[in-house]
């Protein structure tokens, strides 16, 4: 169970973020009512939710989730790969640190992007990808070993993050996409397929119970109501042109 959320309100400058999404340049004062929207949905699921200023220097760092990986033994501050990007640990380590965990960083020649990497109990599952390498993984690897964690590598192959393609949603249920859904390393899942049509949702998250849906994407929400779970819909349309997801948008510890 989690309670709290960490969250980063959307800078203006987000209209120059990385992006390979082709859907538009996103309109920051939307961005900024979906956001107190998800807001909203984080604090309905019993969060107390912690947000952060927006900060213009880094148009990406409302993307939050990429910046910091939060376990209940202690907290990662990564090293994004992308190089726009890596600044944006300083706030995050700041607003951290008040947390009574054990803080531990991924340091150069490193690189970890916390969007690829997904908890499943004690274990870690972590992307390979083009924002984190291999030494991303050992050092992480190496960070959570004392406290009993595993970590294992996915390659991946058309997906920018891990958790872009399959998220785990607890008892044992991935909702996956694409190549996840037949990805040797997760057989022994029960997997929820999404649709090609609705890939962009196969990035969910799971509070307590609840699973939070990108909104339009019916098929989605359907198949993850029929698997028990109660659902709340946020529109993140903004976000999405910026190839970011509902996960990337908070912390959740
Ligand atoms: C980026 O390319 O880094 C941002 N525009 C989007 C990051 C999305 N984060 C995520 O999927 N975990």
């Amino acid at each position: 169970m989690f309670t709290r959320a960490m969250i980063k309100t959307p800078c203006r400058n987000m209209v120059n973020g990385i992006s390979h999404a082709n859907l538009g340049t996103p309109d920051h004062a939307l961005a900024v009512k979906q956001h107190e929207r998800y807001i909203q949905a984080l604090a309905s699921c019993g969060l107390e939710v912690i947000v952060l200023d927006p900060d213009e220097a880094f148009p990406d760092s409302t993307f939050i989730e990429d910046t910091c990986l939060v376990t209940g033994s202690v907290t990662v501050i990564t090293r994004p790969g992308a190089v726009s990007r890596q600044g944006e640990i300083h706030a995050v380590t700041q607003a951290m640190a008040r947390f009574d965990r054990p803080m531990a960083a991924i340091q150069a020649p490193a690189t970890l992007d916390a969007g690829d990497v997904m908890m499943v109990q004690d274990h870690f599952y972590v992307g390979l990808s083009d924002r984190t390498n291999a030494a991303g993984i050992s050092r992480l690897k190496e960070i959570l070993a004392p406290y009993g964690y595993t970590v294992s590598p996915i390659e991946l192959t058309t997906v920018l993050h891990l958790k872009t393609g399959v998220s785990y949603l607890e008892n044992n249920c991935l909702l996956a996409w694409g190549e996840f859904v037949t990805k040797p390393e997760l057989a022994g899942f029960t997997i929820l397929p999404v649709d090609d049509t609705e890939s962009y949702a196969a990035n969910c998250v799971w509070i307590n119970d609840r699973v939070l849906v990108p909104q339009g994407f019916d098929k989605t929400r359907d198949m993850i109501e029929n698997q028990g779970y109660e659902t709340i819909a946020v529109d993140v349309s903004e976000f999405r042109k910026l190839d970011g997801g509902l996960s990337c948008l908070s912390l959740r510890f």
